[in-house]
């Protein structure tokens, strides 16, 4: 097969004016008309002049075109690398370096700002906004809309998706087009997707979950999706009756329960409501069966690896645990010192093999080698064991990671910019429980002998830094910080001790 990430996912479709994206006000746009946008999207890439490998860097609001957007990018044999939309320029800067990204699309209102940026880095830049405007949408105009797509093998890198670390630097992660591909024919068959579901889209489209995960899905089986910009309550309970399936972070599903019109009857038409990205409490679980019928299919993945492990479809969706290793996926729980396993029951880190395992760090070979042994596995830094019935449970991290939302945040990241701050000695930013995003963060500042830091002028300084959502929803001042005999700080301690503060949102 010349290019099997196109061919299988979206020139299958071609001629088929099938619904594929379901859009505001009833419009409907095919999936002949969605490869048609993509075909000329690709044809403006390459007229910008780039070349299969070339990376385009990709921070725009979530619309069909933006989608499409990643289509052209497999159809001409480019690496797409899609950014949360709320990274800021400092943050844009080092994607964009890192990469070598050949051409970056922006908003038109971020494009003053980027300008230099892009043009430091020898890049190109063109602009794309929420409503299909933008300068790559006026170049389209006129051209052909047929694109002879360029010939990869499954091999080939299909995305880099950034992922931070608990240095405080992000990381490239290479994915090839089979990684996509096999995860996303997995699914189908495991989730039983096929050309009658109607997907309810509310997730972002610059990670895993909403862009692998529901878009390669539902076009590997044929489907289609309520396209929605963003979670919004009233467009989701206006949507569900016409939906046959839905995925979500904790956080979708815990903010319906607590609305009075999301009932048994709204979500009758439903066949499957899926949830991963961050644990789904159980108590989420029981409260979310008991008031639609439905149990929630909870699934485990990784930007690394997409998705490794699912609760069956059918058979019993076992509460606080992720259910089991897909087809083709190994996964071991082994002894975080030595690496070996461990045996069943044993709680250790979690490790996985197989189709779905990304390729490596770009240009970090020695951070490759630390999570992906020669052997093929990958540490993923995630804490578990296996119950005697073979369900995998995720008791906990051994990586030092936040989960807001369903959004990573590093502490590492914001300890950086804090301990910069006048008057700070250092610092320690800690996850604590958030009812409505799942945990959120909290950063202890120690000053400095006699200093009284300004918590305010802090605050504005990460303003400038960091993305809103890996902002302190709090800052408490301390006088030291706890550390263990080895002088590492512990956390744990600062968790209990502020665990009860729930920070405000
Ligand atoms: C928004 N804000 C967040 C936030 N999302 N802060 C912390 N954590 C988040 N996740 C900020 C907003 O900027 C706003 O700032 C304030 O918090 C309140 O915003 P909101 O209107 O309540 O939030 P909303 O826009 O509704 O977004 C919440 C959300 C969204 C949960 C719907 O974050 C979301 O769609 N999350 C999904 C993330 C995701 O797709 N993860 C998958 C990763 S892939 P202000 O300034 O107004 O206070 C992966 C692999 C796998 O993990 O297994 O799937
Ligand atoms: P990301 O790097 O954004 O892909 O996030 C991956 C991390 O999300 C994993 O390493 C887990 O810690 C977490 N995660 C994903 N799905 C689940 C789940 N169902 N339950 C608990 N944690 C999860």
């Amino acid at each position: 097969m010349p290019n099997p990430l196109y061919d299988t996912l979206l020139g299958c479709h071609a001629g088929k004016e099938t619904a594929f994206l379901h859009l505001d006000g009833g419009k409907v746009l095919s999936h002949q008309a969605f490869l048609s946008m993509a075909a000329q999207f690709a044809h403006v890439l390459v007229q910008n002049g780039l070349k299969p490998g070339d990376r385009v860097a990709v921070q725009v609001e979530k619309s069909p075109e933006a989608l499409a957007v990643y289509a052209a990018c497999a159809q001409a044999g480019l690496i797409f690398l899609p950014l949360n939309t709320a990274y800021t320029v400092d943050e844009l800067s080092y994607f964009i370096d890192n990469s070598q990204a050949a051409l970056v699309l922006c908003d038109t209102s971020k494009k003053v700002a980027l300008d230099p940026v892009v043009a430091a880095f020898g890049a190109r830049l063109e602009t794309l906004n929420a409503d299909g405007t933008g300068s790559l949408v006026d170049q389209a105009c006129g051209m052909s809309d047929v694109f002879a797509t360029v010939d990869r093998s499954g091999d080939d890198l299909a995305a880099f998706l950034y992922t931070s670390g608990t240095t405080g630097r992000s990381k490239g992660a290479m994915l090839t087009q089979d990684n996509l591909l096999s995860n996303a024919e997995t699914l189908v068959q495991e989730w039983r997707f096929t050309d009658q579901d109607v997907l309810l889209h509310a997730l972002p489209i610059f990670h895993t979950h909403g862009l692998f995960v529901a878009t390669n899905v539902v076009l590997a089986a044929g489907g289609s999706m309520i396209f929605l910009p963003k979670f919004d309550q009233d467009q989701i309970i206006d949507s569900l009756p016409r939906a046959t399936s839905m995925m979500g972070v904790p956080t979708f599903y815990t903010r319906l329960l607590n609305d009075a019109r999301f009932t048994r009857d709204l979500t009758q038409h439903m066949r499957l409501f899926v949830s991963g990205s961050a644990p789904l409490l159980a108590e989420t679980h029981v409260k979310f069966e008991e008031r639609t019928g439905h149990r929630i299919l909870e699934r485990y993945g990784m930007t690394e690896t997409n998705m490794n492990t699912s609760n069956p479809y059918d058979g019993e969706r076992r509460a606080g645990t992720v259910g089991f290793p897909l087809p083709g996926v190994e996964l071991k729980i082994t002894n975080p010192d030595t690496g070996s396993e461990l045996p069943q029951g044993e709680i250790g880190q979690i490790e996985v093999r197989g189709p779905n395992v990304f390729k490596g760090y770009w240009q970090m070979p020695e951070k490759t080698a630390d999570e992906l042994r020669a052997d093929g596995f990958f540490i993923t830094g995630d804490l578990g064991k296996i119950d005697a019935d073979g369900y995998v449970q995720i008791v906990g991290r051994n990586k030092d990671l936040i989960i807001s939302g369903g959004y990573n945040i590093y502490p590492k990241e914001v300890e950086l910019v804090l301990d910069e701050q006048p008057g700070v000695l250092e610092t320690a930013v800690i996850g604590v429980p958030h009812p409505d995003f799942g945990e959120t963060v909290l950063g202890v500042i120690i000053p400095e002998a006699g200093a009284t830091p300004d918590l305010d002028a802090i605050m504005s300084a990460v303003q400038g830094s960091l993305a809103r959502f890996k902002h302190p929803r709090a800052l408490v001042l301390m006088d030291a910080l706890p550390r263990n005999t080895m002088g590492k700080v512990q956390k744990n301690i600062l968790r209990d001790m502020y665990s009860s503060r729930l920070a405000k949102a």
